[in-house]
Protein backbone atom coordinates (compact mmCIF):
# COMPACT_ATOMS: atom_id res chain seq x y z
CA UNK A 1 0.00 0.00 0.00
CA UNK A 2 1.14 3.30 -0.89
CA UNK A 3 1.84 5.66 2.20
CA UNK A 4 -1.23 8.03 2.30
CA UNK A 5 0.03 11.59 3.88
CA UNK A 6 -1.94 14.66 5.21
CA UNK A 7 0.20 17.73 5.71
CA UNK A 8 -0.21 19.68 8.53
CA UNK A 9 0.86 23.17 8.49
CA UNK A 10 0.51 26.48 10.53
CA UNK A 11 2.51 29.16 12.56
CA UNK A 12 4.79 28.23 15.73
CA UNK A 13 1.82 27.57 18.10
CA UNK A 14 -0.49 27.31 16.10
CA UNK A 15 -1.67 23.64 17.88
CA UNK A 16 -0.07 21.38 15.37
CA UNK A 17 1.50 18.69 17.80
CA UNK A 18 -1.72 18.90 19.94
CA UNK A 19 -3.97 18.41 17.28
CA UNK A 20 -2.00 15.29 15.86
CA UNK A 21 -1.97 13.98 19.11
CA UNK A 22 -5.81 13.57 19.16
CA UNK A 23 -6.06 12.84 15.64
CA UNK A 24 -3.85 9.78 16.59
CA UNK A 25 -6.50 8.92 20.00
CA UNK A 26 -9.19 9.04 17.13
CA UNK A 27 -8.24 7.70 13.54
CA UNK A 28 -5.77 5.17 12.47
CA UNK A 29 -3.14 7.66 11.30
CA UNK A 30 1.09 8.17 12.48
CA UNK A 31 2.38 10.98 13.25
CA UNK A 32 5.42 12.33 11.82
CA UNK A 33 6.47 15.96 13.59
CA UNK A 34 9.52 16.80 11.32
CA UNK A 35 10.54 18.94 14.17
CA UNK A 36 10.48 16.37 16.50
CA UNK A 37 12.69 13.99 14.05
CA UNK A 38 14.90 17.18 13.95
CA UNK A 39 15.34 17.69 17.41
CA UNK A 40 15.79 13.84 18.29
CA UNK A 41 18.59 13.59 15.69
CA UNK A 42 20.19 17.13 17.04
CA UNK A 43 20.72 14.59 20.44
CA UNK A 44 21.74 11.73 18.89
CA UNK A 45 24.91 10.07 19.79
CA UNK A 46 27.49 10.54 16.69
CA UNK A 47 25.22 12.89 14.47
CA UNK A 48 26.72 14.59 11.67
CA UNK A 49 23.74 17.01 11.74
CA UNK A 50 23.40 17.77 15.27
CA UNK A 51 25.51 21.14 15.73
CA UNK A 52 23.65 22.80 12.37
CA UNK A 53 20.18 21.21 13.47
CA UNK A 54 20.67 23.28 16.52
CA UNK A 55 21.78 26.38 15.21
CA UNK A 56 19.10 26.18 12.37
CA UNK A 57 16.49 25.72 15.32
CA UNK A 58 17.46 28.66 17.37
CA UNK A 59 17.56 30.84 14.77
CA UNK A 60 14.00 29.84 13.28
CA UNK A 61 15.60 28.58 9.81
CA UNK A 62 14.81 25.85 7.90
CA UNK A 63 17.26 23.03 8.19
CA UNK A 64 18.57 21.80 4.31
CA UNK A 65 15.90 19.44 3.40
CA UNK A 66 17.91 16.27 2.19
CA UNK A 67 18.57 15.98 6.15
CA UNK A 68 14.75 16.10 7.15
CA UNK A 69 13.14 14.40 4.21
CA UNK A 70 15.87 11.09 5.27
CA UNK A 71 14.33 11.28 8.78
CA UNK A 72 10.99 11.65 7.52
CA UNK A 73 11.14 8.62 5.27
CA UNK A 74 12.99 6.50 7.59
CA UNK A 75 10.52 7.29 9.94
CA UNK A 76 7.86 6.14 7.59
CA UNK A 77 9.60 2.89 5.95
CA UNK A 78 10.17 1.54 9.74
CA UNK A 79 6.26 2.33 11.06
CA UNK A 80 5.08 0.71 7.64
CA UNK A 81 7.57 -2.16 8.22
CA UNK A 82 6.59 -2.86 11.57
CA UNK A 83 2.46 -2.82 10.71
CA UNK A 84 1.49 -2.79 7.13
CA UNK A 85 -1.98 -1.51 8.37
CA UNK A 86 -0.24 1.64 9.06
CA UNK A 87 -0.02 3.76 5.67
CA UNK A 88 -1.48 6.63 6.62
CA UNK A 89 0.76 9.53 8.10
CA UNK A 90 0.00 13.57 9.62
CA UNK A 91 3.51 14.96 8.30
CA UNK A 92 3.44 17.84 11.20
CA UNK A 93 5.44 20.92 9.99
CA UNK A 94 6.21 20.49 6.81
CA UNK A 95 6.90 21.27 3.89
CA UNK A 96 8.39 24.36 5.35
CA UNK A 97 9.43 26.40 2.11
CA UNK A 98 10.44 25.89 -1.65
CA UNK A 99 13.38 23.72 -1.22
CA UNK A 100 11.54 21.27 1.20
CA UNK A 101 8.96 20.89 -1.11
CA UNK A 102 11.26 20.54 -4.12
CA UNK A 103 12.95 18.17 -2.12
CA UNK A 104 9.77 16.38 -1.26
CA UNK A 105 8.78 16.06 -5.06
CA UNK A 106 12.23 14.81 -6.29
CA UNK A 107 12.34 11.86 -3.74
CA UNK A 108 8.77 11.46 -2.19
CA UNK A 109 6.14 11.83 -5.40
CA UNK A 110 5.68 8.63 -6.64
CA UNK A 111 6.47 6.98 -3.54
CA UNK A 112 4.11 8.18 -1.52
CA UNK A 113 0.52 10.50 -2.02
CA UNK A 114 0.02 13.71 -0.35
CA UNK A 115 -4.50 13.54 0.62
CA UNK A 116 -4.48 17.24 1.61
CA UNK A 117 -3.13 19.95 4.05
CA UNK A 118 -4.17 20.62 7.04
CA UNK A 119 -4.15 24.20 8.04
CA UNK A 120 -4.41 25.59 11.69
CA UNK A 121 -4.73 29.32 11.16
CA UNK A 122 -3.92 31.03 14.27
CA UNK A 123 -2.58 34.73 14.49
CA UNK A 124 0.91 35.42 15.22
CA UNK A 125 -0.26 37.40 18.62
CA UNK A 126 -1.75 33.96 20.10
CA UNK A 127 1.28 31.61 17.95
CA UNK A 128 3.52 33.80 19.75
CA UNK A 129 2.18 34.06 23.53
CA UNK A 130 0.95 29.89 23.35
CA UNK A 131 4.84 29.82 22.53
CA UNK A 132 6.37 31.53 25.40
CA UNK A 133 3.78 29.79 27.67
CA UNK A 134 5.29 26.68 26.94
CA UNK A 135 9.20 28.07 27.33
CA UNK A 136 8.25 28.63 31.09
CA UNK A 137 8.71 24.60 31.03
CA UNK A 138 9.00 23.01 27.57
CA UNK A 139 13.47 23.84 27.62
CA UNK A 140 12.97 24.27 23.84
CA UNK A 141 15.80 26.34 22.61
CA UNK A 142 13.53 28.13 20.32
CA UNK A 143 10.27 29.42 22.96
CA UNK A 144 11.44 32.68 23.89
CA UNK A 145 11.28 36.16 21.91
CA UNK A 146 13.90 36.48 19.97
CA UNK A 147 13.91 33.15 18.55
CA UNK A 148 9.61 33.02 18.29
CA UNK A 149 9.91 36.67 16.08
CA UNK A 150 12.19 34.64 13.70
CA UNK A 151 10.04 31.59 13.82
CA UNK A 152 7.41 34.30 13.10
CA UNK A 153 9.32 35.91 10.01
CA UNK A 154 10.31 32.62 8.64
CA UNK A 155 6.75 31.12 8.72
CA UNK A 156 5.23 34.36 7.28
CA UNK A 157 8.06 34.15 4.07
CA UNK A 158 8.84 30.79 3.49
CA UNK A 159 5.64 28.64 5.02
CA UNK A 160 2.74 30.57 3.79
CA UNK A 161 3.51 30.78 0.23
CA UNK A 162 3.94 26.90 0.21
CA UNK A 163 0.21 26.69 1.84
CA UNK A 164 -1.63 29.22 -0.98
CA UNK A 165 0.39 26.80 -3.39
CA UNK A 166 -1.98 24.29 -2.06
CA UNK A 167 -4.87 26.13 -1.62
CA UNK A 168 -4.26 26.98 -5.91
CA UNK A 169 -4.62 22.90 -6.21
CA UNK A 170 -7.65 23.11 -3.63
CA UNK A 171 -5.76 20.89 -1.46
CA UNK A 172 -5.91 22.93 2.02
CA UNK A 173 -8.35 22.41 4.76
CA UNK A 174 -8.37 25.76 6.65
CA UNK A 175 -9.51 25.53 10.54
CA UNK A 176 -9.56 28.79 12.91
CA UNK A 177 -6.70 27.35 15.37
CA UNK A 178 -7.27 30.59 18.13
CA UNK A 179 -10.14 28.59 19.60
CA UNK A 180 -10.06 25.80 22.40
CA UNK A 181 -8.27 22.61 21.66
CA UNK A 182 -11.33 20.87 21.80
CA UNK A 183 -13.69 23.46 19.33
CA UNK A 184 -10.41 23.14 16.69
CA UNK A 185 -10.60 19.40 17.11
CA UNK A 186 -14.05 19.45 16.19
CA UNK A 187 -13.64 20.81 13.27
CA UNK A 188 -10.93 18.30 12.29
CA UNK A 189 -13.14 16.15 12.45
CA UNK A 190 -15.55 17.01 10.51
CA UNK A 191 -12.26 17.33 7.74
CA UNK A 192 -10.98 13.91 8.37
CA UNK A 193 -14.97 12.29 8.20
CA UNK A 194 -15.74 13.76 5.43
CA UNK A 195 -11.62 13.05 3.72
CA UNK A 196 -12.13 9.56 4.93
N1 LIG B 1 -1.97 24.92 22.73
C1 LIG B 1 -2.15 24.17 21.63
N2 LIG B 1 -3.40 24.31 21.14
C2 LIG B 1 -4.02 25.22 21.93
C3 LIG B 1 -5.33 25.80 21.94
N3 LIG B 1 -6.24 25.51 21.01
N4 LIG B 1 -5.62 26.72 22.88
C4 LIG B 1 -4.69 27.05 23.83
N5 LIG B 1 -3.44 26.53 23.89
C5 LIG B 1 -3.10 25.63 22.95
O1 LIG B 1 1.09 23.89 20.96
C6 LIG B 1 1.89 24.95 21.40
C7 LIG B 1 1.47 25.34 22.81
O2 LIG B 1 0.15 25.86 22.77
C8 LIG B 1 1.42 24.17 23.78
O3 LIG B 1 1.79 24.62 25.06
C9 LIG B 1 -0.05 23.73 23.76
O4 LIG B 1 -0.45 23.15 24.96
C10 LIG B 1 -0.75 25.05 23.52
P1 LIG B 1 1.66 22.77 19.94
O5 LIG B 1 0.56 21.79 19.73
O6 LIG B 1 2.96 22.29 20.41
O7 LIG B 1 1.82 23.67 18.63
P2 LIG B 1 2.70 23.42 17.34
O8 LIG B 1 1.98 24.07 16.22
O9 LIG B 1 3.07 21.99 17.21
O10 LIG B 1 3.95 24.32 17.75
P3 LIG B 1 5.49 24.10 17.49
O11 LIG B 1 6.20 25.01 18.40
O12 LIG B 1 5.85 22.67 17.50
O13 LIG B 1 5.55 24.66 16.01
P4 LIG B 1 6.76 24.96 15.09
O14 LIG B 1 6.22 24.81 13.75
O15 LIG B 1 7.40 26.27 15.39
O16 LIG B 1 7.84 23.90 15.57
P5 LIG B 1 8.42 22.59 14.89
O17 LIG B 1 8.79 21.68 15.96
O18 LIG B 1 7.55 22.14 13.82
O19 LIG B 1 9.76 23.18 14.23
C11 LIG B 1 10.76 23.74 15.04
C12 LIG B 1 11.93 24.16 14.19
O20 LIG B 1 12.49 23.02 13.56
C13 LIG B 1 11.61 25.11 13.04
O21 LIG B 1 11.56 26.46 13.46
C14 LIG B 1 12.79 24.85 12.12
O22 LIG B 1 13.94 25.50 12.58
C15 LIG B 1 12.98 23.35 12.28
N6 LIG B 1 12.28 22.58 11.24
C16 LIG B 1 12.86 22.51 9.98
O23 LIG B 1 13.92 23.10 9.74
N7 LIG B 1 12.25 21.76 9.01
C17 LIG B 1 11.07 21.09 9.22
O24 LIG B 1 10.57 20.44 8.29
C18 LIG B 1 10.47 21.18 10.50
C19 LIG B 1 11.10 21.93 11.48
MG1 LIG C 1 4.93 20.95 17.07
Amino acid sequence: MKPQVVFVLGGPGAGKGTQCAKIVENYNYTHLSAGDLLREERGRKGSEFGQLIDTYIKEGKIVPVEITIGLLRRAMEKTMQMDMEKYRFLIDGFPRNQDNLEGWTTVMKDKADVKFVLFFDCSNEVCIYRCLERGKSSGRTDDNRESLEKRIQTYLQSTRPIIERYEKEGKVRRVDASRSVDQVFADVRSILDKEG
